[in-house]
């Protein structure tokens, strides 16, 4: 098992050049990219040990029911992980998916992570599809701003993060009373000014966002793709996990990334890759023959 954080990643050599074959050769590759991605950045996985949002299960928090029943929970779990997520910094595997992008015109990322730490990669957008949208749609809720017990959460504690979140709670710390607000708290239609507006995420039971469903099946109905590379991610929820054998029915060789060997793709071949580690080391090292290509 490789530390999260280690930045040599010992990667099998055969099958690193083995990858590094078929990467070269490649044309249109995909990536289908998960909460492991960011974990080395330190925000939570959903099924990782912390998975919990204090003593809430994510996936009972993100549906529509969790917040017709109690919006103001459903509000503060989402500007908890808004919290988090803006004040950790995208890593060494964000910058690399995105530096493909850059060299590669048929490389489409599929992300399943709501962080914004891609864009803040500066992934190109047109080759970066939010299948789950993002934290950074809603407004800032102005009622979970309220004093401090005056320690930013240590995570925050790096010059910027705890300047910008030196009045921010850790609400995600159960051991700080969730803030009491009111439904009076919660941000409204700025038109109708009577309807709640809700967080710019992709809740369980709701359609992903039609724009990019569209983006993603006009790539993959468009010709063979070579490779798929599978960061992060269980894998297990879907229409996401689906894109990975539709990839595969299309040509594609997969090549997964993740901490943990149970993580594999359901269906997996021998012609898969697949290294275990963490991807903020092992991505730069799978991508290097060309991100790192002169010109
Ligand atoms: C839909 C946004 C239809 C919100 C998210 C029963 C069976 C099968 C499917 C279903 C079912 N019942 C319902 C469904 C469908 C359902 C689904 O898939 N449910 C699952 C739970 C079974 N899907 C839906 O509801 C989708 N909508 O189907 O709509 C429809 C169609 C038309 C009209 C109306 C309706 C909507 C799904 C999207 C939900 N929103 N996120 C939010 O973020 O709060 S999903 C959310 O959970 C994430 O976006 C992501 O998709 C998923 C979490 O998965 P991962 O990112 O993979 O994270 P996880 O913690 O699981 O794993 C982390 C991995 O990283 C691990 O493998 C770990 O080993 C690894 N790792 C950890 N550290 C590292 C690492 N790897 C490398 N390096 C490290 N350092």
């Amino acid at each position: 098992m490789t530390s999260p954080s280690s930045t040599d990643a010992e990667l099998d050599e055969e099958q690193l050049a083995s990858f590094h074959d078929h990467l070269k050769k490649s044309t249109r590759v995909l990536a289908l990219l998960g909460a492991g991605l960011s974990a080395a950045s330190g925000l939570p996985t959903f099924r990782g040990v912390e998975g919990l949002w204090r003593t809430h299960d994510p996936f009972s928090l993100a549906t529509p029911e969790a917040f017709d029943a109690d919006p103001a929970l459903v509000w503060q779990f989402y500007s908890s992980r808004r919290q988090m997520a803006s004040s950790a910094q995208p890593n060494a595997a964000h910058y690399a998916l995105a530096r493909l992008a850059t060299k590669m015109p048929g490389f489409q990322a599929l992300s399943q992570n709501v962080d914004g730490l891609s864009e803040r990669a500066n992934h190109p957008q047109k080759q970066l599809q939010l299948l789950h949208g993002t934290l950074f749609e809603n407004p800032i809720l102005p009622a979970l701003a309220v004093p401090t017990l005056g320690i930013a959460p240590a995570q925050h504690r790096t010059s910027e993060g705890a300047a910008e979140h030196e009045n921010e709670l850790d609400i995600s710390d159960i051991n700080v009373p969730l803030p009491f607000i009111t439904i009076d708290d919660l941000p409204r239609c700025p038109k109708c000014k009577q309807r709640l507006l809700r967080p710019g995420v992709v809740w369980f039971g709701e359609s992903l966002p039609g724009p990019v469903l569209d983006e993603v099946e006009t790539f993959i109905d468009a010709d063979k793709i070579d490779l798929i590379l599978v960061i992060g991610t269980s894998a297990r929820v879907t229409p996401a996990a689906d894109y990975i054998k539709q990839a595969r029915e299309r040509g594609a060789r997969v090549c997964v990334v993740n901490l943990n060997t149970d993580d594999r793709p359901v269906g997996r071949r021998n012609k898969d890759w697949f290294f275990q580690g963490d991807a903020a080391a092992i991505v730069p090292a799978l991508l290097m023959p060309i991100t790192e290509a002169c010109p």
